[in-house]
């Protein structure tokens, strides 16, 4: 299997870029923001309990993410890969998706990270704010909020799957056709290694 996760700040381009990975590479989107606005749209009650963390800048506790995970990955047996978007966010949860994957008896390939500065990121979560309607991209106080939450609790997420050597930035500022283009040659080298190695 080919396992990917997408990684960076909030509105780095990790919805934007995952849409377009997965129609080229045929792997399966996990996003859990997505999986999250949805509970919260049908208006279930982990869509309430997530709707307080999300409105305030905060994280989903560990335990219904890791949930949600779970059972996405068990509605795929067949999958040739898995692009995960906005998952892990913590230490815990990179901890259990490592866990979960074992089970299946794989792993994750690549971890391709997104770097986008701050000044930047604020743009663009304030211009989507104006146009999308989600309730934690409209206040700036918000907006920054998350910004904190993810240096202390997803930062250290990167260190987790550097000591693993699969760790790697790509510029994610330009066009989305530039960093596109950037990352699919990211996936492309690794594809072509892991099937020289399963070639031996
Ligand atoms: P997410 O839905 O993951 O979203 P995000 O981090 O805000 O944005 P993303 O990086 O996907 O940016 P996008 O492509 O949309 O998280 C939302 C919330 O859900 C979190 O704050 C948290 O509360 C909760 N949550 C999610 N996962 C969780 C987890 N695992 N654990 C706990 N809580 C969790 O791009 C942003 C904007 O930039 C868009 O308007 C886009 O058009 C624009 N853009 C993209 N690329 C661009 C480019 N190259 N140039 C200019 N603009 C660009």
């Amino acid at each position: 299997m080919f396992n990917l996760i997408l990684f960076g700040p909030p509105g780095s381009g990790k919805g934007t870029q995952s849409e377009k990975i997965v129609e080229k590479f045929g792997l399966i989107h996990l996003s859990t923001g997505n999986l999250l606005r949805q509970e919260i749209a049908d208006k279930t009650p982990l869509g309430q309990e997530a709707k307080n963390f999300m409105d305030k800048g905060q994280l989903v506790p560990d335990e219904v993410v890791i949930g949600m995970i779970d059972s996405c990955l068990e509605k795929h047996p067949g999958a040739k890969g898995f692009l995960f978007d906005g998952f892990p966010r913590t230490v815990a949860q990179a901890e259990a998706l490592d866990k979960l994957l074992a089970l299946k008896k794989t792993g994750i390939t690549k971890v391709l990270a997104l770097g986008v500065d701050e000044d930047e990121l604020i743009r663009r979560l304030i211009k989507r704010g104006e146009t999308s309607g989600r309730s934690d991209d409209t206040n700036e106080e918000i907006i920054r909020q998350r910004f904190t939450v993810y240096k202390k609790e997803t930062e250290p997420v990167a260190e987790h799957y550097k000591e693993q050597g699969k760790f790697e930035t790509v510029k994610g500022v330009g066009s989305v056709g530039d960093i596109f283009e950037a990352l699919s040659q990211c996936i492309e080298a690794e594809m072509a290694a892991q099937q020289s190695v399963s070639a031996q």
